[in-house]
């Protein structure tokens, strides 16, 4: 296969400025007809006379230019594009174009594809060329209207971008639909949605006084599961003009649900296509944590309307251009929404177990990747999240103020336009009259920077020597790296825990952030009577790895005592990471076991805490990832993680088993259907103090989680419990996950937990129940939520499983990937990944996984899609 390469970029050497799109739907058989207004762009050097469009998986029925038909002669078809040998250079032309295609027969779900019963599409990044011959690239942008053909009782609702135009009726029991989008657009941004659809429908008034139709579409069984995306909507576009002054453009949005998709939604102009996931939620059916990511994806694609759609991207290695910036939007507002703390700790703990892992392994890339063979595998953390750092280290620097400046000069000088992440920091620069060269790196550097930091007191100078060095490994193709400008977010603390005054260069500040751009920079802070604490990297200021030696005593104080949220916890997590490590080192060393006392007190005194943020609290009780864990070790040792961290979990229940009891009884009560911060918060608590009890395997431990199992009515407080159960020896699991089954076999996203939750357990025979699942008649290869809930989970959250050591999870994940190569490989080669980091773990393990890497790349055909990463896996 191909690799692309952004140095080959070259501007389009055509333009089509207006499209006139026809289709007959039909499940097998839909008729397009494409009318492409064309000319040669002014702007492309070349010269040649011949135009090539790109095209899969089409069947032509005719083509014309200047409505006179082509001769066979006049173009050739391969399996990916069509190449006419000469169109008119003179002037602007029509090309026509009428094709076949079979969305029946598309389980890639990329184009146009049945999904239950409806119709739809979905043509990020290039999934327009398997709809009509088109020139698929974001920097081609056009006026588009569209003209729906289909049976009225299949398909009684046909839906395209802009606004309705027109609509009739046609012989043989058929209607029409016609719509048209104002704006320019990139084909990337086209969809369509065709079904038996209910629309539930409110509207919303902009700042300057514009009605705006807001319609969510579902199927009949969802019309009750609406409520909360429609209220997120309305709240994202309120926060989007109050934040950044941004108003939306249409007069209609819509939003369409879908049960088969490969992500978790899509923002076509005024027609967002949407994974059932992020949409659909009721007290009953959906978690908190779903309520949240609901909110979350239904403002990410709303925002999208400006960072992505009004100005989008010239290419695709400029992807983190609109999703890092969009993601930062995202974030900015959850946490404006609910508990800003909790939702930077959520998006760190995130970042950190999984992107820093990405970032160290072999498919390291920058957030403006250089090169790809398949576009669609550069949806990836790093562009995503890392590329929200990125942009969250510039509204650092910047500030409030000064970041919204650079946001409102990018939106006003690119507006209609395709650009580049170059043309973002250009905004920057210009609007606060800086310059950004070193920061420029971020975008061009892969790997996780390293950040060592040493300090040196005088008592008698009364100065504190800070020395911060920075460091970052080599990722693939980047052996070297130039130092980084990394803005480190600084407090201290005096011993009473309180503030103490940060003097630096002769000014007082309560917090500063240092700007570290060379390899090593001390910087020394001034008439400190006493040694203070430094609470370093404070809201987690950039996305590095820090070493900073502190002792348990130091990290216990900063977990009592430091105001910035991010820190304290961390200091907790930290203090629970060097706990664990020492408990695995006494494993190897086949010592006994001891958790030190200070763990002990130091949960004590949480637990008889009474903040007001709650979930803030919950999360504070919470050990690291067993996934952190491991990208803490050179070499995995996924049994003693596992151990280690499960004995310290054990130990707290067992010595503070009265203060989890206690806490658990304060904050269990029925609110179900109540979703106020501090409503949530009891859940979460709560929910925490169960799981710990639940360590105890005890009678009393058995009878708490089933009396929350029976008696809850609210997801949450059902799948926690059901959780506790499944993970542990309880006497009735089998009972309680075949009523579950029983109780919620027909909603899928339900189901979906069902399945995750037996796929993610740490009880032994796990593997037997994943195969077992496999098996059952609601698991289906064809269903991307589905795949991801059991073999997903399987292989990405199940650390102890998933590595067993004798291979049958690389063997099983293989089978699976090989399967699905053929049928979905976007879902295919997301399963990859479990294999990628094969040479963090032991000899043994890494020839294992090597084997099953080698068996997939080996295997033909292979989509370009897996043979990518598993042949970048083993480079
Ligand atoms: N653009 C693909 C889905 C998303 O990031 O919103
Ligand atoms: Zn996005």
């Amino acid at each position: 296969p191909q690799t692309i390469y952004l140095k080959d970029y070259t501007p389009p050497e055509y333009l089509i400025d207006n499209v006139e799109l026809h289709f007959d739907l039909d499940e097998q058989n839909t008729l397009v007809k494409a009318r492409l207004y064309m000319r040669r762009n002014p702007q492309s050097a070349d010269r040649a006379a011949s135009l090539t469009l790109t095209g899969e998986e089409l069947e032509l029925v005719s083509i014309s230019i200047d409505d006179k038909q082509l001769a066979a002669e006049d173009f050739v078809i391969t399996s990916e594009a069509m190449t006419i040998h000469q169109v008119p250079q003179e002037k602007a032309f029509v090309l026509s174009i009428e094709n076949r295609i079979n969305p029946k027969a598309n389980t890639a779900l990329e184009g146009l594809y049945l999904s239950s019963s409806m119709l739809c599409t979905q043509c990020e990044a290039q999934g327009f060329r398997k709809i009509t011959w088109f020139l698929d690239r974001p920097d081609v942008m056009s006026r588009f209207k569209t003209t729906l053909t289909a049976d009225k009782s299949q398909y009684p609702v046909l839906l395209s971008n802009g606004n309705k135009t027109g609509h009739g009726d046609l012989d043989h029991n058929r209607h029409w639909v016609s719509w048209e989008d104002p704006f320019a657009k990139p084909c990337y941004l086209f969809a369509l949605v065709a079904g038996q659809l209910e629309c539930v429908a409110d509207s919303f008034t902009t700042k300057s006084g514009r009605d705006i139709a807001l319609e969510i579409f579902v199927e009949q069984h969802n019309v009750d599961k609406c409520a909360h995306a429609m209220q997120s909507l309305k709240n994202a576009m309120r926060w989007d003009e109050d934040t950044y002054g941004l108003e939306y453009d249409l007069d209609l949005y819509m939003i369409v649900a879908v049960d088969h998709f490969n992500m978790g939604a899509m923002e076509n102009k005024g027609l967002n296509v949407f994974n059932t996931k992020f949409v659909l939620a009721r007290p009953d059916t959906a978690t908190d944590a779903d309520y949240e990511h609901i909110e979350g994806v239904i403002g990410h694609e709303y925002f999208h309307n400006w960072s992505g759609n009004r100005v989008t991207c010239r290419d695709w290695f400029q992807l983190s251009l609109k999703e890092g910036f969009t993601v930062f939007r995202d974030q900015q507002f959850t946490g404006d929404r609910t508990s800003a703390a909790v939702k930077r700790i959520e998006d760190v703990n995130a970042l950190r177990t999984r992107q820093f892992a990405e970032d160290a392994g072999p498919l390291a890339h920058p957030i403006r990747p250089e090169a790809y063979i398949e576009i669609n595998n550069f949806y990836t953390l790093t562009v995503y999240e890392k590329g929200a750092e990125v942009v969250r280290m510039l509204h650092t620097l910047l500030g409030e103020a000064g970041f919204r400046k650079g946001c409102d000069l990018y939106f006003a000088r690119h507006d209609g336009q395709a650009v580049t992440c170059e043309d973002f920091i250009n905004a920057m620069e210009a609007a606060n009259g800086i310059e950004l060269n070193q920061f420029r790196r971020w975008y061009s550097q892969a790997g996780t920077p390293v950040l060592t930091v040493s300090q040196q007191f005088d008592t008698e100078a009364q100065q504190l020597r800070l020395t911060l060095q920075q460091s970052c490994p080599p990722t693939p193709n980047q052996p070297q790296k130039a130092p980084l400008h990394i803005p480190v977010k600084l407090g201290l603390l005096a011993a009473d825990g309180s503030p103490a005054a940060i003097i630096l260069d002769g000014r007082q500040h309560q917090e500063i952030t240092l700007n570290l751009t060379q390899t090593e920079q001390t910087f020394v802070f001034d008439k400190l009577a006493q040694q203070p604490v430094v609470s370093l990297l404070r809201g987690f200021s950039a996305p590095v790895n820090l070493n900073m030696p502190r002792s348990l005593e130091e990290l216990a104080f900063l977990l009592q005592h430091d105001s910035d949220t991010f820190n304290r916890w961390e200091a907790g997590q930290q203090l629970a990471v060097k706990v664990i490590f020492d408990l695995i080192e006494d494993l190897h060393q086949q010592r006994p076991l001891h958790l030190n006392a200070l763990v002990v007190n130091a949960f004590h005194s949480l637990l008889a805490e009474e903040g007001d943020d709650l979930s803030y609290q919950a999360l504070l009780l919470s050990l690291p990832d067993e996934s952190y864990l491991a990208g803490q070790m050179p070499i995995v040792d996924v049994e003693a993680i596992h151990h280690a961290r499960e004995f310290v979990k054990t130990t707290l229940a067992h010595d503070l088993r009265d203060d989890f009891a206690r806490v658990y009884r304060i904050h269990h009560r029925d609110e179900s259907g109540k979703f106020s911060a501090d409503a949530i918060g009891r859940r979460r608590l709560k929910n925490a103090c169960l799981s710990y009890l639940n360590q105890l395997e005890s009678g009393e431990s058995f009878a708490l989680a089933k009396a929350q199992f029976e008696q809850a009515r609210n997801m949450t407080d059902q799948m926690a419990a059901l959780s506790a159960i499944v993970n542990s020896h309880h006497p009735d699991k089998a009972a309680c996950l075949e009523s579950f089954y029983r109780q919620w076999q027909n909603e899928a996203l339900v189901i979906d937990k069902w399945f995750a939750l037996q796929a993610s357990s740490h009880m032994p025979n796990t593997f037997a129940t994943v195969q077992k699942l496999m098996q059952h008649p609601a698991f289906d290869m064809h269903t991307p939520n589905r795949v991801r809930a059991l073999i997903g989970a399987f292989s990405q959250a199940n650390p102890l499983h998933f590595h067993a050591k004798n291979g049958e999870g690389y063997r099983f994940l293989a089978d699976q990937v090989l399967a699905l190569n053929t049928l979905n490989p976007q879902i295919a080669s997301r399963m990859v990944t479990g294999l990628a980091q094969w040479r963090r773990y032991d000899g043994k393990r890494q020839e294992l996984m090597k084997q099953q890497l080698h068996r997939i790349a080996s295997t033909e055909p292979l989509s370009k899609d897996v043979y990518e990463i598993a042949s970048k896996s083993l480079a």
